[in-house]
């Protein structure tokens, strides 16, 4: 068996964040997360863009064309969906998760899911820097190891 996987190694190249601005208080600390997680693996801030979006349903449309802008090596969609009264919460999650799997598929660059799909704030709260870490921070280290993975296949 020959197992081929991405390391963590810093790439070269820029990276993009797209960040709901929706739930900013969660947001931010996955952003935080994510820049923290992009320096501590040899990614400075100076090489990452960071673009906010009103909801976690407009993340896929500028997910894609950052995907598809050639200036990116990775893009990492950053988000909170979080439960309500309604059953918008569901229509919500489905654009964001299918949009931003149809923009790596489509693109051929790795753009990561780093939506928190939530029953409620709490839930949110703890993987956004609380008692389950941090989503942003493993974002990051997801797209880094997908950088690398996907220059080992091409
Ligand atoms: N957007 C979120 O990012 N999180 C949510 O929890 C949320 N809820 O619950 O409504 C949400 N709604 C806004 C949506 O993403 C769009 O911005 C809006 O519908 C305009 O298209």
């Amino acid at each position: 068996m020959n197992p081929i996987e991405g390391d963590l190694s810093p790439p070269a190249g820029r990276f993009a964040i797209v960040a709901a601005k929706f739930n900013a208080e969660i947001v931010d600390a996955l952003l935080a997360g994510a820049l923290e997680g992009f320096s501590r693996h040899g990614v400075p801030t100076d090489r990452i863009d960071v673009i906010r979006v009103p909801g976690a349903f407009e993340i896929p449309i500028v997910a894609h064309t950052l995907a598809d802008s050639g200036k990116y090596v990775a893009v990492v969609c950053l988000g909170a969906v979080i439960k309500g009264d309604t059953d918008h919460y569901e229509y919500v999650c489905r654009a964001a998760t299918d949009g931003i799997s149809q923009a790596a598929i489509g693109c051929g660059v790795p753009v990561i899911f780093g939506v928190l799909t939530c029953t409620t704030e709490q839930q949110a709260l703890d993987r956004a820097g609380g008692k389950e870490g941090n989503k942003g921070f493993d974002s990051a280290v997801a797209a880094i190891e997908m950088v690398n993975l996907m220059k080992k296949l091409g």
